[in-house]
Formats: structure tokens, C-alpha cells, sequence
């Protein structure tokens, strides 16, 4: 199969030039003026852009979690990723105790098997640091192609600050890098304490019971132990401007930490957690959404490069009879997280580039290039001869109203509901493929469930 994207602005992250993208196999073969080359199929995407498919580094498909289990599977989640724009997912794969890496690749990539609609990595969270597992790190990065590593400082899984310090030892040995979700387990604790007694138990305290400071002390912290082992650092969702502020004091320092932010962090602001009938459940996830001042903050270091990369989070729950059913009385027991694969380029490109807080091309960099870069997508993340053919020719003026129905992710709600975009996805690719396209009202999934594969990544080797 080969495939000529004719006439469009070809967006990269240092530049713009209109021209024609040609495709064979799952390939980008050339890019140029007036390409004279034959092909199956011929896109006209004048006055649309061809953008590099985005990669979402942050899902937790099919997770189980505080007794229940994320709704979205590999079927699902990547047919609402491909309708998003989204061709490459790196999702999170939490070992189970006793289980070693190797072996909870190979469960996750079972899950995925036949499902998955656009390529898709792991992240081996690492929940049972036996001495074994931090020998392992060795293969993880070298061999099985999983070179980064999720560790929480919180919830029940948590790891000590010695273990973070063995992890930070080993991955900087062979390429590795260690992600953080980074929120101090004690603060919360008193706090949960403290509003127990208080008879203060609806949604908006779950974001009460986790305040800024939880997260600017675990990020200071995990700051220290990059220091102490002159290894490499990413910070992920981070919510809010102190704890922005903590990753910018280090990396002026000359230091190897990098963050990530998700799309409602910008956007959601802690008003969303009074909605009334309990709606501020939809918002519960952690870390808590954050007061204004905070996603100004934000915007500007997402402008300005001391953030890297933009991704999900998507962790969903259904409102009724998930949300609801848990945590009625309690936010403690609420399901933390909330659903995002699909609305993230829109929302990006809406709040970000047509508002004018990022350019066009610094949205290309936080979605897609860094990103690669960042996790050693060797093949993904540019429109460039010798890449894979993971395509979003995106119509900017295609006016879309943001509404559950319309959307694929499988859960009830989206928290962004009503909200009215401005660009929207024409045409997937993933890796020449056409998965997904729009059609009438919204965009619509063609691909085929099983198309995806397991990408190997590449170690670090600076960013
Ligand atoms: N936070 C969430 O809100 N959901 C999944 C896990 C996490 O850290
Ligand atoms: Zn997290
Ligand atoms: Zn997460």
C-alpha cells in the first residue's frame, strides 16, 4: 500500500512547511513539493495540517485498582485512542507481588494481544523491589525494550525512599529512567485523619486531603535522591505551580529531571469537585485538580520548556455504579482517575495553540516528539523520511462539542462535557494504516482491533 498526503502544512517541532508526504508500506518514504510519485490512495489536506500521530505515555488500561478495575481495556482504550489522534499508547503495567518484570511485560502484552488498535509499549511499575527486580532493570532496559519505570511514594504500593534510591542507582547504569508519581503518603494521611474526625468526607476533600504540599515535598525529595546518585528523574502528571516550581529550581541546577503534565491540570479547576449530585466525584483522581493561579502556572512552564511532555492519565471509571457506588460516603473510597485518550489533541490544540499559550509547533514537541525522545520511540514522533507512517491529518477549523456520546472511551462521563472545540482529527494513520477518520459529526474508528504491536524502545541517551 502506498499513500500521498498532498498539499498540507507538514507541522514539526522546530517548523512548518506546506508540501506532500508520501507513504509506502508503513513508512514515511519522502516529504517534499509536488512529489510525483503514484499511489493507492491520494489525501488532499490543503489547508489541514499533517502532524505526527501523538503518543499518550500515561494510560492505565484495564488497571485494577481500589477494588475495582479501569473500564477501558486494549480494544477499547485504543480505538478511542486512534479517533484522537493518538497512534503510539505506553501504558502502565503494575507488577503483581512475586511477579518479576519479565513476566508482567508478558501478562500485559497477553491482554493486548488480538485488541490492540495502534502500537503500544509498558512501563513496568515496579510495586515488590525484591533485590531480584532491581538486578533485573538490567534486561528490562537492554532487553525486553521497557527502559522506564514507574514508582509511587503513595497508596499502598508505595516504595521506600531506599528502594527509589537503588532504582535511580540501576537505570542510570544501562539508560533507564524512573518515573515518579510523587505525592508524600503521611501528609495525606494526617489530613485524612484530621477530616475523618471532622465529618469531612464529600469529593471536594479529596482534593483538601491532598494539597500542593504533598506534592511539592515528594518532588523536592525524589529531587535529592537524583542528586545524590547523579541519575535522571520524570515527574508524572504534575498538578501544580510549587511543584513546577521544585522540577524548575533542579533542572536549573543542571540536573536530569523532567516532567509531564495532563490536559486537567491545565484546564479543571478545584471548583469542578462542588458540582452538585455528587458530580465532583468525576473529578477525583491524584493528584486533585488544583485552585486557578496554579494552571496559569502551568501553561507558562509547558510554554517555556521546563515541562516536557503532555499526556493522560486515562484511568476510567465509570460515574454510576463506580464512582458513585464506592465512594458515596467517603472520598477515600471513591476510584481515583478519570478518562482523557481522546480528547487530548483537541483539547491541546483548542485551549493551547488557538488561545495562544503554545504554538503549533511546541504542541507537536509536548505530544509527540519529546515525547519519543523521552521514552526511546526510536520509529514515532516526527513526519520525517525513515519514521513510521503515524499520521493526523487535522483540519483546524472543524468544530466539534465535546459530548460523551460522540466519544469511544468506554465509561460514562467525560469531564470535559460541552466544552466546544476548534480542530479536529480528518484522517489516522498508524504506520500507513488508515484507523480512524472523520465522518458527518465526529470522528470514527476504520482500523482493526489487533493491528497494534509492541514497540521495543530504545535506553535513554539524553534529552
Ligand atoms: N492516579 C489516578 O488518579 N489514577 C490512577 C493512578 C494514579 O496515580
Ligand atoms: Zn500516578
Ligand atoms: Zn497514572
Amino acid at each position: 500500500m502506498s499513500l500521498l498526503i498532498k498539499n498540507g502544512l507538514i507541522v514539526s517541532s522546530t517548523g512548518r512547511t506546506v508540501g506532500d508526504v508520501y507513504v509506502e508500506g508503513e513508512k514515511i518514504k519522502a516529504i517534499g513539493r509536488d512529489l510525483d510519485f503514484k499511489a493507492d490512495e491520494v489525501v488532499d489536506a490543503s489547508g489541514k495540517y499533517v502532524l505526527p500521530g501523538v503518543i499518550d505515555p500515561h494510560t492505565h488500561l484495564e488497571m485494577p485498582f481500589m477494588g475495582t478495575t479501569a473500564k477501558d481495556d486494549y480494544k477499547t482504550g485504543t480505538i478511542a485512542a486512534a479517533c484522537g489522534g493518538v497512534t503510539t499508547v505506553v501504558d502502565f503495567d503494575l507488577q503483581k507481588k512475586g511477579e518479576s518484570i519479565h513476566d508482567c511485560i508478558e501478562r500485559k502484552k497477553e491482554w493486548a494481544s488480538g485488541k490492540v488498535a495502534v502500537d503500544f509499549s509498558l512501563h513496568p511499575g515496579i510495586t515488590d523491589p525484591r533485590p531480584e527486580i532491581i538486578e533485573e532493570v538490567k534486561d528490562a532496559v537492554l532487553e525486553y525494550g521497557t527502559p522506564s519505570f514507574k514508582i509511587f511514594m503513595v497508596y499502598d504500593f508505595r516504595v521506600d525512599d531506599a528502594t527509589m534510591i537503588k532504582l535511580l542507582k540501576e537505570t542510570k547504569k544501562y539508560g533507564g529512567l524512573v518515573q515518579v508519581h510523587a505525592e508524600n503518603f503521611y501528609v495525606i494521611q494526617y489530613m485524612n485523619e484530621i477530616l475523618e474526625k471532622e465529618g469531612k468526607l464529600e469529593p471536594y476533600y479529596h482534593a483538601v486531603s491532598r494539597p500542593v504540599l504533598a506534592e511539592e515535598e515528594a518532588i523536592a525529595r525524589a529531587v535529592k535522591m537524583v542528586e545524590l546518585t547523579d541519575s535522571r528523574i520524570y515527574i508524572v502528571h504534575l498538578s501544580s505551580g510549587r511543584g513546577l516550581y521544585r522540577v524548575k529550581e533542579a533542572r536549573d541546577q543542571g540536573l536530569d529531571v523532567f516532567a509531564e503534565t495532563c490536559p486537567q491540570y491545565l484546564l479543571l479547576d478545584e471548583e469542578r469537585y462542588k458540582e452538585p449530585d455528587f458530580g465532583g466525584a468525576k473529578y477525583v483522581m491524584s493528584p486533585p485538580i488544583r485552585s486557578k493561579e496554579n494552571l496559569d502556572e502551568l501553561w507558562v512552564g509547558l510554554k517555556m520548556g521546563d515541562l516536557q511532555v503532555v499526556s493522560t492519565d486515562h484511568c476510567p471509571f465509570d460515574f454510576k455504579g463506580g464512582k458513585d457506588m464506592f465512594g458515596k460516603d467517603d472520598y477515600k473510597k471513591i476510584p481515583n482517575g478519570a478518562p482523557g485518550i481522546e480528547t487530548l489533541l483537541m483539547l491541546l490544540h483548542t485551549e493551547g495553540v488557538v488561545k495562544g499559550r503554545i504554538s503549533l509547533e511546541r504542541m507537536v514537541d509536548v505530544l509527540s516528539t519529546s515525547t519519543a525522545r523521552m521514552f526511546g520511540l526510536k520509529d514515532k514522533g516526527e513526519i520525517a523520511p525513515g519514521k513510521d507512517a503515524d499520521i493526523v491529518v487535522f483540519d483546524p477549523e472543524q468544530k466539534f462539542t465535546i459530548t460523551q456520546s460522540k466519544l469511544h472511551m468506554n465509561v460514562d462521563y467525560t469531564p470535559y462535557e460541552g466544552m466546544e472545540m476548534r480542530g479536529m482529527p480528518s484522517v489516522v494513520f498508524s504506520r500507513g494504516k488508515k484507523v480512524a477518520e472523520w465522518r458527518n459529526d465526529h470522528v470514527e474508528f476504520v482500523g482493526e482491533p489487533g493491528w497494534g504491536k509492541f514497540v521495543k524502545r530504545a535506553p535513554f541517551t539524553g534529552f
